[in-house]
Formats: structure tokens, C-alpha cells, sequence
């Protein structure tokens, strides 16, 4: 079993596709073992972020996952990494294939409407940063 996170970010929250966005992730099969909506901290956002810190993009990227609640999950499941970014689509939505939630829900990659985690690594990291033990599940 693997646990992941994914996040819907501001633009999703603002329009409404929370819910939407969770549905697919229940209904292929995942365990929710946490779930909150927050605003996310500068200090926060340059910590998830810290892997762009040198791209042209970075400012920006922090404006916009700052600039309203996002809801943060994390996802339980067998293969749950890589099948949660199989479901997610290309980073731009442009590149996605039809179906998926990039795709599906969003026009632009400045607001591509979901995260996922990349890796066990940065699960693990990204995990950690928006979850305590206690909020999770066992
Ligand atoms: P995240 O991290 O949001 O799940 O996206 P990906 O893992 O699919 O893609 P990424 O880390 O390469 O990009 C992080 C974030 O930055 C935005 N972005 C990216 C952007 O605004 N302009 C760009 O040129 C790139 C490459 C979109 C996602």
C-alpha cells in the first residue's frame, strides 16, 4: 500500500471542483486518510515549492498557491503515486489526454487545478508538510 498527496489548488477550489476532483479519486478506488481546506503560509508554499526556487516561474507559482484555499488529501492505495499522477495528466493541460483532470477541468498551466506527488520521496516530504500524525488515518 502507498500513500500519496495531492492537492486541489486555488483556481479548482475557487470554481467549485473539490468535490468533483475527490469523486474520481474515491471512485477508482483510493482511501482518503486525510482531507482539509486551508490558506497556505508563504513559509509553506516556498517549502513545497522549494525544487523551483531558481525557475523564471517561481514568484508566480507562490502567488497563486497562496492566493486562496486549497484542499490538501492524502490518498491511499496500491500503486497510489504513480496512478494518482496517471489520473491527474501532462503538467500542462494542453499536453493532457482527454479524460484526465488537467484535461478535463483546466486550460492553462500557470493554473493547472491539481498537484500530485511525483515520487515516494517527495510524498513522504510532501506528506509531512501538510499533515501531523494525528490527522491521518491509521
Ligand atoms: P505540480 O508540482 O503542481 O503537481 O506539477 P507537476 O509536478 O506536474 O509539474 P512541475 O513540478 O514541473 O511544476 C510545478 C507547477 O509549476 C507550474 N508551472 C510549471 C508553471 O507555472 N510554468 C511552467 O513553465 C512549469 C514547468 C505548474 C505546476
Amino acid at each position: 500500500m502507498e500513500r500519496t498527496f495531492a492537492m486541489v489548488k486555488p483556481d479548482g477550489v475557487r470554481r467549485g471542483l473539490s468535490g468533483v476532483i475527490l469523486d474520481r479519486f474515491i471512485r477508482k478506488g483510493y482511501r482518503v486518510v486525510g482531507l482539509k481546506q486551508l490558506v497556505i503560509s508563504r513559509e509553506l508554499a516556498e517549502q513545497h515549492y522549494a525544487e523551483h526556487r531558481e525557475r523564471p516561474f517561481f514568484g508566480e507559482l507562490v502567488e497563486f498557491i497562496t492566493s486562496g484555499p486549497v484542499v490538501a488529501m492524502a490518498l491511499e492505495g496500491e500503486g497510489a503515486i504513480a496512478g494518482l499522477r496517471t489520473m491527474m495528466g501532462a503538467t500542462n493541460p494542453k499536453d493532457a489526454t482527454p479524460g484526465t483532470i488537467r484535461a478535463d477541468f483546466a486550460t492553462t498551466i500557470g493554473e493547472n487545478i491539481i498537484h500530485g506527488s511525483a515520487n515516494a520521496d517527495d510524498a513522504a516530504r510532501e506528506l509531512g508538510l501538510f499533515f501531523s500524525d494525528a490527522e491521518l488515518l491509521k
